[in-house]
C-alpha cells in the first residue's frame, strides 16, 4: 500500500486530493493547523473521515520538527505540499506570513524530505499567479512564459517554485511543480470570487441577501474544478521524471461574465444587485490568465467539468445549504 502525506488536507484541494488517493488504495497522511474553533476545522473531510486509511494530525509548515518527525515516522511514497496562506488580496494584509508559509515553508518540507524520505516524489502546488503580468504573444501563459508576480502571494510562490528546481537539480529529488490555474468548486472559500459570487446570488434569490459588493470585475481568469485538478497532481508524481506542468482549462471568462452566468441560471440580472466595493480592489491586479496545457494533456491528462457545470454545482450546492436553513 503506497503512503502519501499532503500539507493543507483540510483545503479543498487537500480534502479531494485524500478522496482520490484513498479510492486508490493509498494510505493518506495529513497535517492541519491547530486552530481554537476545531468543529469546523476538518468539515471538508467530513465524507472520509472514518476512513481507516486516513490519519490527520496536527502540523504546521512553520513548525520544522513537527514535519520532520511526521516524514521520519511516516516514510511516505509521495508528498503533495499544498498548505499555503493561498488568498492573494489577503497576503497584502499579511505579507510576512505569507512569505514565511509559501515560500520558506517550501524549503521546511524539501528539507524534511530531504533527511527522512529521499526517495519520495515530491510535489509543489505552484500558481498561474507567479506569471503575473505576463502573457505570451498568442494570449495565453504557458511553462516558458516569463514570471512577473503582481502580488506578495505571487512573489512567495516564485520562490517556491525555484527552490523545488533547485533541490531537483542539486539533490536529484523528484520534485515537480504543478503550475495550477484557479480552480474552485463547492469547498473552495466563500471569499473567493466565485464562491463569493455564488452564495450571494443564490441567498439575493432566496430573499436571504439585497445586494453582492465586489473589487475588480474586469479581471479574467481561467477557471477549472479542484476534482479535475487533484488528478493532474497525481499525475504529476506518478511520472518517471519530475519536471514542471500547467494545468489549466485554455478557456478565460471574466468577473463580470462569471457573475452574468451565475445570476442568469437563477433568473436575476447582476446589474441590479452588484456593487463596486473599493476594500474588495487589490494595490495591484493581475488583469488575465488563460493557460496553455498542453504538455499535461500530452499525459493523458482531460478536465471533466466545463465552466459551466462547474458553477452549476456550485450554485445547487448554496441552494441545498440555505433551503435547508429556511425550512429549519
Ligand atoms: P486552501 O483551501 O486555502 O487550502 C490551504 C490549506 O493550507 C488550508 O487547509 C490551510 O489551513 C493550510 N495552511 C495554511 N497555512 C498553513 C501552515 N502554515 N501550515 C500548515 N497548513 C497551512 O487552498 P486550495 O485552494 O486548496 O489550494 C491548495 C494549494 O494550491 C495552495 O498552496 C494554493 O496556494 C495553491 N493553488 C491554488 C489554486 C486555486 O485556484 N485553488 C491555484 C494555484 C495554486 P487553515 O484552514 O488552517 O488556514
Ligand atoms: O480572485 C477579482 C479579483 O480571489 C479572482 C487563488 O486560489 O487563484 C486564486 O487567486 C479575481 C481577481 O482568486 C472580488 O480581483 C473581484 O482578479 O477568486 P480570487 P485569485 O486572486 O485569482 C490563483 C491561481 C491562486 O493561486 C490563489 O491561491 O476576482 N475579484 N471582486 C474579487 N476577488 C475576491 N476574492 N473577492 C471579490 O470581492
Amino acid at each position: 500500500m503506497k503512503k502519501a502525506f499532503i500539507t493543507g488536507i483540510g483545503g479543498q484541494d487537500g480534502s479531494y486530493l485524500a478522496e482520490y488517493l484513498l479510492d486508490l488504495g493509498y494510505e493518506v497522511y495529513g497535517i492541519i493547523r491547530r486552530n481554537s474553533t476545531p468543529e469546523h476545522q476538518q468539515s471538508r473531510l467530513d465524507p472520509i473521515r472514518n476512513n481507516k486509511n486516513l490519519h490527520v494530525s496536527y502540523g504546521d509548515l512553520n513548525d520544522t520538527s513537527g514535519i520532520e518527525r511526521i516524514l521520519r515516522e511516516v516514510k511516505p511514497d509521495e508528498v503533495y505540499n499544498l498548505a499555503a496562506q493561498s488568498h492573494v488580496r489577503i497576503s497584502y494584509e499579511i505579507p510576512q506570513f505569507t512569505v514565511q508559509t509559501n515560500s520558506v515553508g517550501v524549503v521546511n518540507v524539501l528539507e524534511a524530505l530531504r533527511n527522512n524520505c529521499p526517495n519520495a516524489k515530491f510535489y509543489q502546488a505552484s500558481s498561474s499567479e507567479m506569471f503575473g503580468s505576463s502573457v505570451d504573444e498568442d494570449g495565453f501563459q504557458r511553462e516558458s512564459t516569463k514570471m512577473t508576480p503582481v502580488s506578495p502571494y505571487g512573489c512567495a510562490k516564485v520562490f517556491g517554485y525555484n527552490i523545488v528546481r533547485n533541490y531537483r537539480n542539486a539533490y536529484k529529488i523528484h520534485a515537480s511543480n504543478g503550475i495550477l490555474f484557479n480552480h474552485e468548486s463547492p469547498r473552495r472559500g466563500s471569499n473567493f470570487v466565485t464562491n463569493k459570487v455564488v452564495k450571494a446570488a443564490v441567498k439575493i434569490k432566496l430573499g436571504l441577501q439585497d445586494k453582492l459588493e465586489l473589487g475588480n470585475m474586469d479581471a479574467y481568469r481561467d477557471w477549472g474544478h479542484s476534482k479535475d485538478y487533484v488528478k493532474a497532481m497525481h499525475l504529476i508524481n506518478q511520472q518517471p521524471k519530475p519536471d514542471d506542468w500547467v494545468v489549466s482549462t485554455g478557456v478565460t471568462h471574466s468577473v463580470r461574465e462569471m457573475c452574468d452566468y451565475v445570476f442568469s441560471q437563477l433568473d436575476l440580472n447582476y446589474k441590479d444587485y452588484v456593487i463596486q466595493n473599493k476594500k474588495f480592489l487589490r494595490p495591484e491586479e493581475l488583469p488575465y490568465l488563460k493557460g496553455d496545457s498542453t504538455k499535461i494533456r500530452k499525459l493523458g491528462w482531460e478536465c471533466e467539468y466545463t465552466f459551466e457545470s462547474m458553477m452549476d454545482e456550485m450554485i445547487e450546492h448554496w441552494i441545498h445549504i440555505f433551503k435547508n436553513t429556511i425550512n429549519k
